[in-house]
Formats: C-alpha cells, structure tokens, sequence
C-alpha cells in the first residue's frame, strides 16, 4: 500500500523529470494511473526517464558487428536504395492528427541529437557507436498524437520468411530524449547493414528493439491484431521481452 503522503512525492518526481512529456494528453492519463500504482513500480516507472550512459568519441568501437537481416529485399526499399535515397520518405500514420510523409532530406535537417552509446545484444556482443538522428519526440509533435495513442510501432522494410521485422516501445520510451531516429552512425550516413536510411535508437533497452530499415511509424492504442500480437519480431516468434531495459 501507498500513503497519500507518497503519492504525491512520487507523482512529483515525474512531473518535475518530464514536463515536456506530460503535456501530451496520451501521458496525463498514463500519469494519472500511474498514482494508482504501488510504489516500488512508481519507482520503477520513474527510473526509466534516466539517461542511458554516453560515451567519449575515444571509445567508440574500431567494428560495430551487423546482426539480423543486413539487405532488404523488398523491391520498393531496393529501389530507393539505388538512388541513394534521395527521394525516400518516413511515412507517420495512425492515431495522430496529421499523418506525414518526411523526406530523408528533411529528417536531416531537423534538430538533431548525436549520442555514443553502447548497443547491447542478447546473443552475447555489445559495441559502442555515436548515432545522429532527429528527435522521435519532435516527429510525434509534428504529427500530433491522439489523445488514444499508447504504443509507436516501427514497420521495417526486410522480412524473415513471411514475417515482417517490426518493433514497438511505450510513450515513455518515445518520448525519452536519447530516443532518436538514426540516419548517421559514426559520422556517416548509416551503412545499409545496419539499417540504411534510418534506424531507430532507444537507448535504454536491449538491441533487438533497435529496428533497422524503418520505413513507416504508426500510433496505436493497442498491439493486439497487429502481427503476432506480442509488439514486436522477436516477441512473436521467440517470446523474447517486449520490454527489453538494460
Ligand atoms: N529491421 C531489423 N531491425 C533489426 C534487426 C533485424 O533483423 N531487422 N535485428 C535486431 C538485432 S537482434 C540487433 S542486435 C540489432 C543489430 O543492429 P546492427 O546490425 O546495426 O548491429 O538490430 C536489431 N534490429
Ligand atoms: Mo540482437
């Protein structure tokens, strides 16, 4: 149980720790029943707008290891490629009020974010990289989230058999500040092995939630019809976590 008293500290420390985040209307909600929580997930849910830890340029890693499918072969995404994805655009749809098509170019010079962090597999390999990539916060409000919002969901252009490669995270991970969407690593534009044009980097979970080749974004109040179901590739056929924090 929680007193009245602690209610309203832990409730504090999260309006104080996101103010940006607790204007949207979907996260006033997710506030409100987050007081309802028990303390120990309240603390939880409070320690997840720390920043994941960032590294100096010293200690990036000479090899980043690419993993998982390194080549779509998806005719639209290979069509793209062979222009140098110069007319490439990220799709934003679902529940927003403004659905949008963003050109590469335009995703480029938008405020940008670079952080060196370091990517942790669950097969066993970390490496540290510097990522630059506008803001997903900044995409969101430009779209504008519907008050139902509750999920981001990341389609991706490669597939294994049938089953496309896709990913979601909450809005508290979407609107986290380390949360960008990538189109350069190590000062150049991202290699197509690690998921060229543009990838997603949510700091701090694990990196399978790292989509690669996204190509279209979507709001959505639930996971539920969408794939397996489970909010993610690995999810579906693995079990993997959906929530993979590190
Ligand atoms: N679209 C897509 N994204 C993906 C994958 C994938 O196969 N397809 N593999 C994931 C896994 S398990 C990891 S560890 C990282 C690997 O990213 P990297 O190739 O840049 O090292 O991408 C993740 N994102
Ligand atoms: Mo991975």
């Amino acid at each position: 149980m929680i007193t009245r008293r602690s209610m309203i500290v832990g409730g504090g420390l999260l309006l104080s720790g996101c103010d940006k985040l607790v204007r949207q209307p979907a996260v006033d909600g997710w506030v409100e029943r987050a007081a309802g929580l028990h303390l120990p997930a309240q603390r939880l849910l409070v320690s997840r707008h720390a920043l994941a830890r960032e590294f100096s340029a010293r200690e990036i890693s000479p090899t980043f290891r690419a993993n998982g499918n390194t080549m779509p072969e998806d005719d639209g995404w290979i069509a793209h490629a062979n222009q140098g994805f110069s007319r490439w655009s990220l799709r934003v749809e679902g529940l927003v009020r403004r659905p949008l098509d963003i050109p590469l170019q335009a995703l480029k010079t938008m405020p940008q974010r670079r952080q060196i962090t370091r990517h942790d597999c669950v097969e066993g390999w970390s490496a540290i990289g510097q990522w630059m990539g506008p803001e997903l916060r900044g995409i969101l409000s430009l779209a504008g989230l519907l008050p139902q919002a509750r999920y981001i969901v990341f389609h991706c252009a490669d597939r294994t058999g049938e089953d496309p490669y896709y990913e979601s995270i909450d809005l508290i991970d979407a609107f986290h500040p380390q949360t960008i969407l990538a189109w350069s690593m190590n000062g150049q534009p991202l290699p197509v092995e690690h998921g060229a044009p543009l990838r997603l980097r949510v700091e701090r979970q694990l990196g399978y939630k790292q989509a690669k080749y996204v190509t279209r974004i979507e709001a959505r109040a639930s996971l539920a019809g969408l794939y397996g179901g489970k909010g993610g590739y690995w999810e579906d056929v693995a079990g993997y976590q959906w929530y993979a924090g590190i």
